[in-house]
């Protein structure tokens, strides 16, 4: 939405931002791109699609169909060093995102990349080292990876709780993150890296320690599973500080998207994801409810979450901040999830190799 157009009901722009809009590319407009496409055109303020590229021109035609001004860039690379564009978004397949946020380090271009950051934790940890250097000259971070559920409200509400010290010490989280279903393809693999990725991400988040150790157990397949694949898995994740979290992930419920957090500390317990807002039991005379909705898959409960994360992308790029998860977040979950698929493999607890920050 460009700031001519913003309107009631819009999210809010931070005052201080420059009255330019942001003008983007969005690269990779497949189900998640084409969401940030419209996403930025109609409910984001400050921020223009100028450009949009996709492997699939027909679907980029028709994306840029909807959006006055946006053209269609055949070459992913050539929009990221075209003159006009101020600001990237990566959507595109994993494989793609080193070189392309690489690119944009290069030409000084302030990026927000979907997850993964790269395909692995070496690369990752590749393209943190580009971002220092380049930190280190201008004095500017540009990357910003898409862990969306830091911007949801009830994460952030659990975090202000913890931060607060509101349960005491948190000792141990337990997660709940299951999907009704997934296409075919998806091995037990992809639920580390794709799905359990998001829990390594937010354990970092609410408990400001890195993971140290992981260990995946196989339950007892569903028989829903998609062929030979281990549909659930219970995750646990050992924190530096020894506290353990807890994910059981599970791909092909049939139901609905239930992501659910819980955080137990000394004093108390929260939890989130009930789609009932925050749920707290502490002892003393707190209420509890339950609501009986659940949303039928990410978009829809993590929606007002990319709202607010693009917002405050656009709004940070504008001011030439970075705002959210950065290239080191996306470093630890590659080297954590790493651990992950290694102890998938193993059946055995696999220590998370990992650079000192
Ligand atoms: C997907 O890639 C996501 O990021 C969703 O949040 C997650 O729930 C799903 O399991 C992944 O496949």
């Amino acid at each position: 939405m460009t700031t001519a157009e913003t309107r009631a009901g819009a999210l809010p722009a931070l005052a201080d931002v420059p009255v330019r809009d942001l003008r983007v590319a969005v690269l990779g407009v497949g189900m998640m791109g084409a969401d940030h496409v419209a996403r930025l055109h109609s409910r984001v303020s400050g921020a223009q699609v100028v450009a949009v590229s996709d492997a699939f021109a027909e679907k980029a035609e028709q994306v840029a169909a909807g959006v006055p001004g946006c053209r269609v860039v055949g070459d992913p690379l050539a929009a990221i060093a075209d003159d006009d564009v101020d600001a990237v978004v990566i959507a595109t397949p994993g494989q793609f995102h080193e070189e392309q946020v690489l690119a944009c380090i290069e030409r000084g271009t302030p990026v927000l990349c979907e997850k993964p950051l790269t395909m692995d934790a070496g690369s990752s940890l590749a393209v943190v080292r580009a971002e220092d250097e380049h930190t280190a000259r201008t004095g500017r971070r540009l990357v910003q990876v898409g862990f969306m559920r830091r911007f949801d409200p009830e994460y952030a509400e659990l975090k202000a709780l913890v931060d607060g010290g509101g349960l005491g010490e948190p000792l141990v989280v337990h997660c709940t993150h299951r999907n009704a279903s997934v296409p075919p393809y998806f091995t037990s693999e992809m639920m580390v890296n794709d799905s359990v990725v998001h829990e390594v991400d937010v354990a970092r988040f609410l408990l400001d320690e890195e993971i140290a150790a992981v260990t995946v157990l196989r339950p007892r397949a569903t028989r829903h599973a998609v062929a030979d694949q281990s549909d659930p898995l219970l995750v646990l994740l050992e924190t530096t500080g020894g506290r353990v979290v807890d994910v059981e992930c599970f791909v092909s419920t049939g139901v609905g998207y239930e992501v659910r957090t819980e955080v137990v500390g000394e004093d108390g317990s929260a939890m989130i994801g009930l789609d009932a807002g925050l749920v707290r039991a502490t002892a003393g005379p707190a209420g509890a409810s339950r609501s009986t909705g659940i949303a039928p898959d990410f978009r829809q409960r993590f929606g007002r979450a990319y709202d607010i994360e693009l917002q405050r992308w656009v709004d940070a790029a504008r001011r030439g901040e970075v705002d959210g998860p950065g290239a080191w977040d996306g470093y630890a979950a590659q080297a954590v999830c790493a651990a992950g698929v290694e102890a998938l493999h193993s059946g055995q607890r696999t220590v998370v190799r990992m650079e000192a920050r």
